[in-house]
């Protein structure tokens, strides 16, 4: 998978997260961020990671409970950036795998069901759930981040 350039990514955000991202500075915009990333493996377990920024705002888990590989997406707090997306999690690893994650730096998520934040969401208010609500268990593709 090709990671696309950033201002592809910027127009392909709806208008009004576009105007937020326009907005923000060029250090902010590389956290405008998509693509595969990187991994390591543990003993038992392989934890992927995307986008770039000083902290892991969001870790997802393949299985319930925080069990078994993950991906961290990568970021800035949300009370210092306003908004972030992740407009793929990673195709091979971690698409349509996710059925547990927690939340960190005073973030709130929307889920997404397909790639570059499109069609059914799910909002996260809280900061963790260890199992997903009925129907979004496997199912989402990418994700978008903004101050609690
Ligand atoms: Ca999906």
């Amino acid at each position: 998978m090709s990671e696309r350039e950033p201002s592809e990514r910027t127009r392909r955000a709806p208008g009004a997260l576009r105007r937020v991202v326009l907005a923000a500075s060029a250090a902010a915009l590389a956290l405008v961020v998509g693509g595969a990333g990187s991994a390591y493996a543990g003993a038992d377990r392989t934890v992927h990671r995307i986008g770039r920024g000083p902290v892991v705002v969001a870790q997802l888990w393949e299985h319930e409970y925080f069990q078994g590989d993950s991906v961290e997406l990568r970021g800035a707090p949300c009370d210092q950036l306003y908004n972030q997306y992740w407009y793929r999690l990673p195709r091979a690893d971690f698409n349509d795998r996710t059925s547990s994650y927690k939340i960190y730096y005073k973030c709130t998520f929307r889920f997404y069901e397909d790639f570059d934040l499109q069609h059914a969401s799910l909002i996260e208010a809280g900061t963790q759930a260890a199992r997903m609500l009925p129907g979004w268990n496997d199912r989402i593709s990418s994700a978008m981040a903004h101050v609690r």
